[in-house]
């Protein structure tokens, strides 16, 4: 189950004709940048190619009123003059005599995408195209949007495919009215946003973006509204809004298909949204998305108007598509005030609609354990992502661990300003970094093998073929005597694969009363192994906390559990 990309060249016809300052980010380079960096790294060649056709008339009604899509078919034979004529009877629009064909490739993309994913030829995918789509209308191009490539690609999943519950993420950075307003009062679809708001003075200056729009009718709740009321949100806010907006309410709708409004100008440098979150932002988010809809994911390019910025971003998010790990966030992670106000405000206003939403709506965890056995999950984090060898990483003089990116530092500074080759580098940083030939490896003895996990999670090969054959079962055997020792081998074992960058997670089963022991050990063997930071999550009961007092290990280590959390003393 790959990942589809789908692209045409013609989609680089459309461009603007006259002299106009606010239409001339919306070039052909856009696509030629993107799609350059993503072969580049080599992503284009580990996607599924496939060439954008044109949507048909009929598809095109799903959205948009006949008389609207005559009137576009119309504009390919006409003038300069007219077209800049009729393009200035819409809101931020140019036309091209070849915008009719391009326009139909884009939202024909966004089709095909979704019918690769939803016919199971593809697990997810991303569709290049412009002109983009979100606030385009029934009967009205808006903000560069002629078809709206995403609320078309809604109505065909409902329509052929039968879907009842489709998720829309617009990550863009302005509002994307058009999708509001076609699904405001249809529940089957939710339309989530967050977008450049500052109180309504930002473009497209509209009462309706703001938080409490939540939908109308049988919608009321299916639309949600994160305004930004502020430039420079940055990934800390990004994140928050995913893990408290978000994805409380998309779990609680259980969408069948996630589509994402993809647009690349929330993401730093760009000179239309002024935000300030990494390209790496968006490997995350499209992680958290992969978590909804068996990872049912099709996005669509919308904005992104800053070339190396949106190259980056988009090649952030097809690594994720990929499954490749997510490189780590740069920064303090502290979301600002601002946005934490906006936060709160979409939660109060969708409150009513949501239990994921309501205090008294949240229950406590019960306990797990019908098994008695315990999963352990080791995941490493390095400062440059997966690396093969864990080194020491440089500290800052206070002694703590040294992010990438140090706010007010020199790199911080030289992206604040747009500098684009701090963030060339960084990324630059990443590829010397490949991703481990095994995603997830478990560690199973015979009675083990009964655990139902998910068929493509054993020893899932990577992009090297040559370590598809390698054995990752029965590790460890001269311990097997003794359960708890065994329990440790196998730990230790996935230990030693994800250290020399073999394997990139592991599952290991333990039994319940040598949990504790077994962390002891496996936090040891991680921090000497030169890993500056360490988090440890126990799900469900241990029979002990990890006891990591007497070797000077304890400000390196988290430690949390299900029932009460620790905060180690100095960490
Ligand atoms: N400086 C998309 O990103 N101009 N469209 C706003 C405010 C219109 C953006 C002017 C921006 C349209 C798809
Ligand atoms: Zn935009």
């Amino acid at each position: 189950m790959g990942t589809a990309l789908v692209y045409h060249e013609d989609m680089t016809a459309a461009r603007l004709l006259w002299d106009d300052p606010e239409c001339e980010i919306e070039c052909p380079e856009r696509l030629t940048t993107a799609l350059e960096r993503l072969q580049q790294r080599g992503l284009e060649q580990r996607c599924l190619r496939l060439a954008a056709r044109e949507a048909s008339e009929a598809e095109l009604g799903l959205v948009h009123s006949p008389e609207y899509v005559a009137l576009l078919q119309g504009t390919q034979a006409l003038g300069t003059g007219e077209l800049q004529t009729l393009s200035g009877q819409y809101d931020a629009v140019y036309f091209h005599p070849s915008t009719f064909h391009c326009a139909r490739l884009a939202a024909g993309a966004a089709l095909q995408l979704v019918d690769a994913v939803l016919a199971g030829a593809v697990r997810n995918g991303l569709a290049l195209v412009r002109p983009p789509g979100h606030h385009s209308q029934r009967a009205a191009a808006n903000g560069f949007c002629v078809f709206n490539n995403v609320a078309i690609a809604a109505k065909h999943a409902q329509r052929q495919h039968g879907l009842h519950r489709i998720l829309i993420v617009d990550w863009d950075v302005h509002h994307g009215q058009g999708i509001q307003y076609i699904f405001e009062d249809d529940p089957s679809v939710l339309y989530f946003s967050w977008h450049r708001y500052e109180h309504g003075r930002f473009w497209p200056y509209l009462r309706e973006s703001d938080a409490d729009a939540v939908g109308q009718g049988p919608g009321l709740g299916f639309t949600v509204n994160l305004p930004w009321n502020q430039v420079g949100m940055g990934n800390a806010d990004y994140v928050a809004a995913f893990l408290h907006v978000l994805l409380p309410v998309a779990f609680e709708f259980n969408p069948e298909l996630v589509l994402v409004s993809a647009g690349f100008d929330s993401a730093i440098g760009d000179p239309e949204g002024q935000m300030q979150a990494t390209p790496e932002c968006f490997a995350h988010l499209t992680q958290l998305l992969q978590m909804l809809a068996g990872g049912r994911v099709c996005a669509v390019l919308e904005g992104g108007y800053h070339l190396e910025s949106l190259s980056q971003s988009v090649c952030m998010m097809v690594q994720a598509l990929l499954g490749d790990p997510a490189p780590p966030l740069s920064g303090p992670m502290v979301p600002h005030a601002s946005a934490l106000e906006s936060i709160e405000s979409v939660r109060v206003a969708q409150a009513p609609h949501w239990m994921s939403l309501q205090q008294q709506g949240q229950r406590g965890l019960g306990r797990d354990g019908a098994s008695g056995s315990h999963a352990v999950a080791v995941t490493l984090n390095h400062p440059l992502g997966v690396a093969p060898v864990l080194s020491p990483s440089p500290r800052s003089p206070e002694g703590r661990p040294s992010p990438l990116l140090l706010p007010g530092g020199p790199e911080f500074k030289a992206a604040a300003t747009q500098d684009v080759a701090a963030l060339s580098s960084l990324l630059d940083q990443l590829r010397l970094n490949p991703t481990p030939p095994v995603r997830t490896a478990v560690a199973l003895t015979a009675p083990d093998a009964a655990l139902a996990l998910p068929s493509d999670v054993l020893c899932e090969e990577g992009s090297a073929p040559q370590e598809e054959t390698q054995a990752w079962a029965r590790p460890h055997e001269a311990l097997a005597q003794d359960r708890a020792l065994t329990a440790l081998g196998k730990v230790l074992y996935l230990l030693d694969r994800i250290l020399d960058g073999q394997v990139s997670s592991g599952i290991a089963v333990t039994p319940a009363s040598a949990a504790a022991a077994t962390l002891d050990v496996a936090i040891r063997c991680g921090l000497s192994h030169g890993a500056q930071r360490l988090l440890c999550l126990a799900v469900g009961q241990l029979d002990r906390p990890p006891d990591l007092t007497d070797d000077g290990y304890d400000s390196q280590v988290m430690c949390m559990s299900g029932s009460a959390s620790r905060r180690l003393e100095g960490f």
